[in-house]
């Protein structure tokens, strides 16, 4: 009886012990590969310019050589170097700013790690105790006590118990991960390229903007602008915002247009696969202005470390202000379609080759004005 008890104690203490490492392993979410100089002319220059509306109907400050307006037109926003980006020497999971993501980062904080940490230490202890306590020289004569039922039943009930108490959570956790948006959600699409993120707005007009990571001074074309600190982090940086309301739902949708690619964002708690011909679906809250930064988190090629995604949340208020500098509308204002706003310039702020909406490929429709007048219809 005692061999098979060490046996399963030593078996259970292993798999308390791997699981320990998975936890660790798992949250870290920017593969920081050391950058090998940009391979190729880079995307950048070739993909679809990004041609955005002109800030001018900003009221915000919009001054063009700012390097967060420049091409975005978006308020600028100060970075919080403790949220939503990796921190040095963090071992555990980001902080979290929607609902889903706090009740995760609870669960996982005050069930998953105080049980593997007191069932570790408990069968460690065990372990020693009977590695001195029934050593030969200690305990010549081994006992040959085959059951005790007392004993048999608490091992196979307390196991239970605790499998029970984190299976209640974990699925509760499920349920709100899988809950559909609401009506009133504002809706971003998500779309994967190689090696770039475009994303749309289908209840604000489909206007689309484009994102490129943002490169090292000293790695830049003609004509592109290198990051600076308060673009953000390196490799996780893009040329331009997806900009969201807090406090609103927002649907999120995805999809690919060659490979496989993932939208992740840490402070979230969301992953969600990009699959070319597929539109995945899942929705979160923000509760925090803030900028929030992930990755691709499915591997989708050679660039595949270089096409970050980087989330500027704010209030819902400046949120349809810079909808309506992108040429967009508020789903409530998009009844009279007469709102015609003025063809959008695309000859500000453009960086890259101009390129007009004709030009660049089917999906890649740079120019806000076309998509102005479907307004609130799901650009495919
Ligand atoms: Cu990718």
């Amino acid at each position: 009886m005692r061999r098979i008890g060490i046996k399963s104690i030593v078996l259970a203490a292993s798999l308390a012990i791997s699981s320990i490492g998975a936890a660790d392993a798992a949250p870290q979410p920017a593969p920081i590969a050391p950058v090998a100089k940009p391979v190729e002319a880079a995307p950048v220059a070739a993909s679809p310019a990004t041609v955005q509306a002109a800030p001018a109907a900003v009221a915000a400050p919009a001054v063009s050589n700012d390097p967060m307006l420049a091409v975005d037109g978006a308020p600028a926003m100060a970075i919080d170097p403790k949220v939503g980006q990796p921190v040095d020497g963090l071992i555990t999971i980001q902080p979290q700013v929607t609902p889903n993501g706090k009740q995760a980062l609870w669960f996982h904080n005050w069930l998953l790690v105080p049980t593997i940490t007191i069932i570790t230490i408990f069968v460690l202890l065990l372990l020693v105790w009977v590695v001195i306590r029934y050593r030969r020289a200690n305990n010549p004569v081994a006992s040959k006590t085959s059951h005790n039922t007392i004993l048999e039943v608490l091992w196979t009930g307390v196991p239970v118990l605790i499998l029970l108490g984190l299976a209640l959570p974990s699925i509760g956790l499920l349920q709100a991960q899988y809950k559909p948006a609401p009506k009133t959600a504002v809706t971003l699409k998500a779309i994967g390229n190689q090696w770039y993120w475009s994303y749309q707005y289908p209840d604000n007009g489909g206007f689309e903007i484009t994102a490129n990571m943002l490169k090292e001074a000293g790695e830049t074309g003609k004509g592109e602008r290198a990051r600076t600190a308060i673009d953000g982090p390196r490799l996780l940086a893009t040329d331009n915002r997806v900009v969201l309301p807090v406090g609103v739902p927002i649907r999120l949708i995805t999809t690919s247009n060659d490979v496989i690619h993932s939208w992740e964002i840490p402070a979230f708690w969301i992953k969600l696969d990009a699959v070319p011909g597929r539109l995945n679906e899942t929705s979160f809250t923000i509760d925090k202005p803030g900028v929030y930064f992930g990755v691709c988190s499915e591997l989708c090629g050679a660039r595949h470390g270089y096409m970050p995604i980087t989330v500027e949340a704010v209030t819902p208020a400046v949120y349809a202000q810079w909808v309506k500098a992108k040429g967009g509308t508020m789903p409530g204002a998009a009844a009279a379609p007469a709102t015609a706003e003025p063809a959008v310039d695309v000859t500000a702020n453009v960086t890259g080759p101009v390129a007009d909406g004709a030009a660049t490929g089917p999906v890649r429709n740079t120019s806000a004005t076309a998509n102005a007048a479907g307004a609130g219809t799901v650009g495919q």
